[in-house]
């Protein structure tokens, strides 16, 4: 048994080193181009083909974004980038593709920033509970020099960070009456793995259930958790808001979405070429942006439409109150992030 999974994991490192030498897909051929008159393309060089995975499906704001980055990658590279888009999970659930991700074995992925909370601590920061305002406090943080400096941290976790996409606020849904914060105690609920959530759910006195998102569908409908929690556009597109049909806008978090690539990919990559991503995938981010706005209202008329039980929160105090634990336990750790959060405001 053991020597067989010792046999499985030095393959896989010789499979990862073998892609990453030739970067995925790449079929290095050298394109000698000619064609100048591609809008400032960059013609010359490698040909490669990428891979991007997303846990979304089709449509999902986070899959345009990622389509519309690798629209502009291969214009900018006058054809020669191709980045193949592989929505819904196909290459795997988020913990998963992230450890592909770091192996070089999958060169690019759209994922939370919970997700990456447990693999780079600093991440986890955007877990904490009420740290950001609106929306636009958040993003007056991911633009600042300390949001961008996120980004390049991703780095010591072998990933490069390109991008921060919108994911707007998270709330709590379930199985179960969900009219007040008291409703939670006791409850089960599913969470993206990394520790903060996990403190989050004890100091509401819940249960917290790290899993799969792929997973949360069905553990809600067998009744292996109450609850989870989400923005609109997941609670929607995942089909959770059909087994739990009530929902409490407590908006508790604002976890942004982030478009990296492996460090190993990057590494390969001439300085063109890198240039070439890193712009496309900055341009990409309006795009994503207004899909989002637009996605997450009609996300929300759907649910109204459906039925669901909805449960406004006038007065966050009581939450505030409930999870400042949370807070004070990670200041000392996160001190500075806060404080250049507080700033943004
Ligand atoms: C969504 C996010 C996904 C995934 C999911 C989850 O909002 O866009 O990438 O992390 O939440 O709860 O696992």
């Amino acid at each position: 048994m053991k020597k067989s999974k010792l046999t499985m994991a030095l393959l896989s490192v010789v499979m990862a080193g073998a892609l990453a030498a030739g970067c995925g897909g790449n079929t290095k051929e050298t394109i000698t181009g000619a064609d100048a008159s591609a809008g400032g393309s960059q013609t010359e060089g490698p040909k490669y083909t990428f891979r991007l995975a997303d846990a979304h499906p089709e449509g999902y704001p986070t899959v345009v974004g990622d389509q519309k980055f690798a629209e502009l990658v291969k214009e900018k590279s006058g054809g020669r980038i191709t980045i193949e888009v592989f929505p819904s999970a196909q290459l795997g659930e988020e913990k998963a593709v992230i450890e592909q991700v770091q192996l070089g074995a999958i060169e690019f992925t759209r994922v939370s920033t919970g997700a990456l909370g447990g693999f780079n601590k600093q991440y986890e920061v955007f877990s904490l509970p009420y740290i950001f305002e609106s929306d636009e406090h958040l993003w007056k943080f991911l633009e600042s020099d300390k949001g961008k400096a996120l980004l390049d941290s991703l780095e010591s976790s072998r990933m490069k960070g390109l991008a921060y996409y919108s994911s707007g606020a998270r709330s709590f849904y379930s199985t179960k009456p969900l009219g007040s914060i008291d409703d939670l105690k006791g409850q089960k609920i599913r969470v993206i793995q990394n520790k903060v959530n996990i403190d989050l759910m004890e100091a509401l006195g819940a249960n917290a259930t790290p899993m799969n998102y792929g997973e949360v569908f069905s553990a809600l409908q067998t009744g292996i958790i109450d609850a989870a929690e989400n923005n609109y556009p997941s609670y929607l597109t995942s089909n959770h808001y059909q087994h739990a049909k009530n929902l409490i806008l407590d908006q508790h978090q604002r976890v942004p979405e982030t478009l990296l690539i492996s460090k190993i990919t990057w590494d390969k990559l001439s300085e063109a070429d890198q240039k070439i991503i890193l712009e496309a995938a900055q341009e990409s981010v309006a795009v994503q942006r207004a899909e989002w706005d637009r996605f997450e209202k009609e996300s929300e008329e759907k649910i109204k439409a459906a039925g669901v039980t909805i449960t406004e929160v006038t007065d966050l105090k009581p939450w505030q109150e409930a999870v400042k634990p949370v807070i004070d336990k990670y200041r000392s750790e996160y001190g500075e992030i806060l404080d250049a959060i507080e700033q943004a405001k």
